[in-house]
């Protein structure tokens, strides 16, 4: 079973111009508010308390970012979108920032997308998966709570989101940071995204189109 390096807190940034260096690799978990990106995070690295989780959504306002091993290879959690209670401004400038960190960030290998395997696949969820896609970015979408869904149920849910063509290439992965359920799986393939061969340039980035509900 593949272990990923120790983890350890690095840093919070108030905003993505006050990012580390963007040199190594690093792996975003991005997500709507609640999904369970801080407990998806701290099942992987399996410390139950590096990433603050909460049952207030909307905990994570900052970016977090987590080291592995050293800091040339990164977590990186972001605040959760779509979260009714953020103010409207407060959305768009996030909106904003999160299109420019995907389109600009060379030391993105990977992005993970957090959903709730209840209700999945929300426009905000397929907007981040369609950045990681413009940028030729590999997907993992982790089904989170599955630990609430009978095995039939998954089943189910699994069969319906491996339908879409635009999104043939992501890896749905049912996942319970409760159970541990999909954590080996997931841990194999954030390490070769932290591990493969320097890719040569980046490839141009299209304009991204906006976020739903980021406009003004
Ligand atoms: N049953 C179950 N509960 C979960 C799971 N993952 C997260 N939760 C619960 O869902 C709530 C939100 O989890 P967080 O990990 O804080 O979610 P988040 O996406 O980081 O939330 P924000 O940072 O607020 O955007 C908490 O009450 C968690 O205990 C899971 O796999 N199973
Ligand atoms: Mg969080």
């Amino acid at each position: 079973m593949i272990v990923l390096p120790r983890a350890f807190f690095m840093l919070s940034a108030p905003s993505l111009r006050e990012l580390p260096e963007d040199s190594g690799r690093e792996i975003a978990f991005a997500g709507r508010s609640n999904a369970g990106k801080s407990t998806a995070i701290n099942a992987l690295v399996g410390q139950k308390s590096l990433a603050r989780t909460s049952r207030t959504p909307g905990r994570t306002q900052l970016i977090n970012l987590f080291g592995l091993g050293d800091e040339s290879r990164r977590l990186v959690d972001l605040p959760g979108y779509g979260y009714a209670k953020v103010p409207e401004a407060m959305r768009v400038r996030w909106g904003a920032a999160l299109a420019e960190y995907f389109s600009k960030r060379e030391s993105l290998a990977g992005v993970v997308v957090i959903m709730d395997i209840r209700h999945p696949l929300k426009d905000t969820d397929r907007q981040m998966i369609l950045y990681a896609h413009s940028r030729q970015l590999p997907v993992l979408a982790l089904l989170s709570k599955s630990d609430k869904l009978s095995q039939n149920e998954i089943s189910k849910a699994v069969f319906a989101l491996k339908k879409d063509p635009d999104l043939a290439t992501v890896h749905w992965l049912p996942f319970s940071g409760v159970r541990g359920t999909g954590v080996p799986a997931a841990n194999a393939l954030l390490m070769q995204w932290l591990t493969a061969p320097e890719t040569t340039e980046l490839p141009a980035s299209p304009e991204l189109p906006e976020l739903p509900g980021a406009s003004a």
